[in-house]
């Protein structure tokens, strides 16, 4: 008897294999790379954020509570994000594999189970702020081409005569069409996303009308080893962003809105900004989920315009006491309007260590407000202020836990010795200690329970700025316990409590304990 090729062949032939669960499965997730491939050549047209992977693990970033959040950066730093996707994927793989199995064994729930995967996608990419309706195509193409794959792959694997090479060969030949439509997907995104770069490479930024002093010489500790910079180069600064893919703004595309409550809306374009009056100002900028000696804060030297001349142009009404800043991929900060006024010089910044912004912090432009956590101040891609109220906005952080108003507290670090055994004798023991507005007055060092001892301040910093300090230990043989604490030109003292990162800073002596041989 012959037959036409039939959509779905006979079940029978096939179930009695004992193998044939893992083709299933295999099919499934080949079926699965296929619906993704074509997901991310549809993404070409819509945006990257409404594309499967993108989409859903944003919207896992945002649905994540604090505390996953901080042991996830606690635990991978800024790989935090690589860690995300292998999730994502890893779940998807398990969800394919189960598709081809189950299409199999209790038809159509297989296809069922891609559909909702599809409906899922498309849900998470209607959440992205930065995407339109046209963002559901992704997913809803996906859960097709999947379905019909898995339904192909399902058939012709049970087809008589399809030996193990025969339907290794299905399986992969699919499998390399779907991966080389994806690649080929990533290659045109990439030749598009170079946009980003030649943006910023074409940019030459003018000089500071308002040059910062020029660091003292020999004013730093940088010679001592061990013993974060002064100045934090832009390669080595952390980054800390909700956003898996780093958005690419042209300084033609970028504007800055300034409204809501205020006399007259202002909108900025990149050339306004350089037509400005430019200063440079040194700012130390912190993580609230920095920990009690962490690495989430650095030290930069920033260019920009102060956010007082453009709020004055604005003119806030009175009661508006919270600037919403907001960015392009729909992050938000409050910031108290009087951070953004006095005379601390929070700026529109557009340049960092002498160079443009680096895409991944935040170029063209963000937000730099001295003595705030990031969390509440530090917008990149800054594409909106609104002037309103804490009684009535909250900005990204706020109702995931975090503190309405974010004011870095009083910190301080040892960077050296490190964890390892030193001789006795003379031991440098050096770090960094930041009071942010007020100023570092003095940094303090305590070997196990002795007196308090004065450490030596490098005289470059402000009191924007963290300081450089060092103390030269006479070290006895044994264990010992190293605490570092700072106190401020107020006269205020570290806070000794330990305390976690939520809700609003880490608190605490850092300490690090040397065998001393
Ligand atoms: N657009 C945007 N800006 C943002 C964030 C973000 O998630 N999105 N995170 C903030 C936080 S929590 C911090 S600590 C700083 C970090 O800035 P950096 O990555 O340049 O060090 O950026 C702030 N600005
Ligand atoms: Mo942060």
């Amino acid at each position: 008897m012959s037959t036409t090729s039939a959509p779905v062949a006979p079940v029978e032939q096939h179930r009695d294999e004992p193998s044939s669960r893992w083709w299933d499965a295999a099919a499934g997730l080949v079926a699965l790379g296929a619906g993704l491939a074509a997901a991310e050549l549809v993404g070409l047209v819509t945006s990257r954020s409404a594309t499967p992977v993108v989409a859903v693990s944003d919207t896992v970033v945002d649905l994540t509570p604090p505390w996953a959040k901080d042991a996830a950066i606690a635990l991978f730093g800024t790989n935090d994000k690589v860690f995300l996707f292998a999730v994502v994927a890893t779940v998807a793989a398990l969800v394919g594999a189960t598709a081809g199995v189950l299409e199999r064994r209790r038809p159509p729930l297989g296809a069922l189970l891609t559909a909702a995967l599809g409906v899922t996608v498309a849900a998470a990419a209607l959440t992205r702020p930065d995407t339109g309706t046209l963002s559901v195509l992704p997913g809803a193409v996906a859960a097709v081409v999947g379905i019909v794959v898995l339904r192909v792959l399902l058939a012709r694997l049970v087809v008589t005569g399809a030996g193990p090479r025969r339907r290794v060969v299905l399986l992969v030949g699919t499998g390399a069409a779907a991966l080389g439509a994806g690649l080929g997907a990533g290659l045109l995104r990439r030749v598009g996303a170079r946009g980003g770069e030649e943006a910023r490479a074409a940019v030459e930024l003018p000089t500071a009308a308002e040059q910062a002093p020029p660091l003292p010489e020999q004013g730093t500790y940088d010679d001592v080893p061990g013993l974060a910079p002064f100045r934090t180069p832009n390669p080595d600064f952390y980054r800390i962003d909700t956003a898996l893919v780093v958005p690419r703004l042209t300084t033609r595309d970028w504007r800055l809105r300034i409204g809501g409550m205020v006399e007259r809306e202002v909108e900025l374009t990149w050339d306004d900004v350089l037509a400005r009056p430019l200063v440079e100002k040194w700012a130390t900028l912190s993580c609230v989920s920095n920990r009690v000696g962490g690495d989430l804060v650095g030290n930069a030297l920033w260019l920009g315009v102060p956010t007082r001349e453009l709020l004055a142009e604005a003119r806030p009404l009175p009661g508006a006491d919270m600037v919403l800043s907001r960015s392009t991929d729909g992050f938000t900060a409050g910031t108290p309007v009087e951070a953004m006024t006095d005379d601390r010089d929070s700026l529109l910044a557009i340049g960092m260590n002498g160079e443009p912004l680096p895409l991944e912090h935040g170029f063209p432009a963000r937000l730099v407000v001295p003595g705030l956590y990031g969390y509440v101040s530090a917008t990149k891609w800054v594409t909106e202020m609104t002037l309103t109220t804490f009684a009535q906005d909250q900005g990204y952080w706020t109702p995931r836990g975090w503190s309405a108003r974010g004011p870095v507290k009083i910190s301080s670090r040892i960077d050296r010795p490190g964890g390892s055994d030193v001789r006795a004798g003379e031991v440098v023991v050096a770090g960094l200690a930041w009071a942010m507005d007020v100023g570092v007055a003095a940094v303090e060092v305590q070997v196990d329970d002795g007196p308090w001892q004065e450490a030596e301040l490098a005289d470059a910093g402000t009191s924007s700025t963290w300081r450089q300090w060092r103390w030269a230990w006479q070290a006895d043989p044994g264990s010992h316990t190293l605490r570092v604490r700072a106190i401020d030109q107020a006269g205020d003292v570290q806070i000794e409590e330990p305390a976690p990162p939520a809700p609003d800073g880490a608190q605490g002596y850092d300490e690090v304990t040397v065998r001393v041989t």
